[in-house]
């Protein structure tokens, strides 16, 4: 996952805001944003935001690349004067020359005033996103900040609306579901899912748009997969499952759907999860009657390294550290609480915790500095739970969610760190004040733990039916990709939804 541009990054930022802008610009008028899209008008006054630290840096008084590499010799082969890259002090601006200099804030060759461009005169951007200012008809919103999640977002969308959303059949008409999701380096994304009555499971890839690229049919009798993983360094899948009644497999996959290698265990086994690792293959997290287990393997499916515990007592998570190494969460049923375990690239323990008051943990996730999220259920108050922790494992900050009303419950299953900070933590919400029995829940935190947004989803098929949210991903540039099941016309059916973060 890339990481989110900061405040710092200005120069990447400014592209990022520009290329969204691109859709409704001419390439001038890009090339013009380019240089000066994050510049208030009278070029004085920092935009909403901005603080006073946050120089301009682009108001056309860029530095030419350094000559030389600081080699004091260069002055003993080169008498002459220093060559410049652009127009000397004394030459007149020419505004409409496409390019800024002198007093110019922007010139994009046209400078005619429309939405994302310049205005004739060069002295001023004209209005587009990111100026503070929503036009209407364009914009959705623009508080002109360079935040995502806190309301609007840098391109101009409102934070947390969902982009759009699929569901589709795999079989029959009970209760199908996606149960795991992972996003790709392209944005495209990969979910699993299974009918609940039938065996059809597959591996379904969908293009960034939500069009289906391939299908790859999962054929372990009446397969239940729980999660999906993907390793660029591998370019490869690894999905982890169970088929009821109780045996377990981890399975790979190339980037084009066929599969590559297998390891199924013996009866009375379960698979929860399946992570990549930074350098290269994955480890996976499953148990049997007595004991848990974590298996780490190779690129090709090869078995590098496993490890069988007593406690927890339920392994549910796995996620990998930008180390090398990995995390591993459960439930510990001696003390009812969350326990969690990392470690390093060579497997070794760094450190193991046990956290009281978390109840039912759900699924890890790694901010891109190595700092851990994890998300949960505690079904005895009917309220979920997110815990941030430094990467050694100690507390930040814990938040629970119920929803308003007695009787009404939340609870969460997916968790996915947010570009730039904060996390994801997507489930179901039973809100007694609704016809459905339960929807699906999104919810935003901040890196601090404030709320940013919350999203409800109910069916669009009118249905008072049965909504979850079981996992989600986020792409390179922050969406958010969540899976789950809907009710639909002719029963349940995975879905999918893309919302801007
Ligand atoms: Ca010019
Ligand atoms: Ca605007
Ligand atoms: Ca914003």
């Amino acid at each position: 996952m890339q990481r989110r541009p900061t405040a710092a990054d200005n120069d990447t930022v400014t592209t990022r805001r520009c290329l969204a802008l691109s859709r409704r610009c001419s390439l001038p008028a890009l090339v013009g944003l380019m240089s000066g899209c994050w510049f208030s008008p009278d070029g004085t006054t920092p935009l909403p935001g901005e603080t006073d630290g946050e120089t301009d840096t682009a108001s056309g008084t860029d530095s030419p690349p350094a000559e030389s590499d600081g080699d004091a010799t260069d002055a003993d082969t080169d008498d002459g004067p220093e060559p410049t890259t652009g127009p000397t002090d004394d030459a007149p601006a020419v505004c409409g020359d496409g390019v800024v200099e002198g007093d110019e804030t922007c010139d994009d060759g046209i400078n005619d005033g429309s939405y994302g461009g310049c205005l004739s005169d060069c002295s001023a951007l004209a209005d587009r996103c990111g100026d503070g200012v929503q036009q209407a008809q364009l914009e959705a919103c623009d508080d002109g900040d360079d935040l995502d999640g806190n309301g609007c977002n840098v391109d101009c969308v409102v934070s947390g609306s969902l982009l759009w959303s699929i569901d589709f059949d795999l079989g029959d008409e009970t209760n199908d579901q996606a149960t795991g999701v992972v996003a790709l380096p392209d944005d495209s994304f990969t979910v699993v899912g299974y009918a609940q009555a039938s065996p059809a499971a597959s591996i379904r890839r969908f293009s960034p748009e939500g069009e289906v690229s391939w299908t790859l049919p999962l054929d372990y009798g009446y397969p239940r997969p729980q999660s999906i993983a993907y390793s660029a360094l591998d370019e490869g899948f690894s999905v982890a499952g169970y088929s009821v009644p109780s045996d377990a497999w981890v399975v790979g996959a190339t980037l084009n759907g066929n599969p590559t290698w297998e390891d199924e265990y013996p009866a009375d086994s379960f698979t929860f999860d399946v992570a990549a690792l930074a350098n290269g293959g994955f480890v996976a997290v499953g148990g049997h009657v007595d004991l848990t287990w974590a298996r780490r393997y190779g690129s090709q499916g090869e078995l590098d390294w496993s490890v069988e515990l007593p406690e927890p007592s339920i392994l549910t998570s796995v996620i990998g550290h930008p180390d090398g190494g990995f995390i591993i969460a459960g439930i510990s049923d001696a003390t009812n609480s969350l326990w969690m375990r990392r470690y390093s690239e060579s497997n070794q323990t760094l450190w193991t915790r046990d956290l009281a008051g978390y109840e039912t943990p759900g699924e890890l996730a790694v901010a891109d500095n190595g700092s851990l999220y994890i998300s949960g259920t505690n079904w005895s108050d009917g309220e979920l739970w997110v815990l941030s922790l430094t990467a050694e494992g100690i507390e930040v900050w814990a938040r629970s969610y119920a929803p308003p009303g007695g009787g009404s419950t939340a609870s969460a299953r997916g968790t996915a760190a947010a570009v730039g900070g904060g996390v994801f933590v997507v489930g179901q919400q039973y809100d007694v004040a609704q016809p459905a029995p339960s929807d699906i829940l999104v919810r935003r935190y901040s890196a601090v733990g404030d709320l940013d947004w919350q999203q409800v989803v109910t069916s669009p098929y009118g249905s008072d039916g049965f909504q979850l949210a079981n996992d989600a991903a986020v792409d390179s540039v922050g969406n958010l990709i969540v899976v789950g099941a809907l009710t639909t016309d002719d029963g349940g059916n995975p879905w999918v939804g893309k919302f801007a973060p």
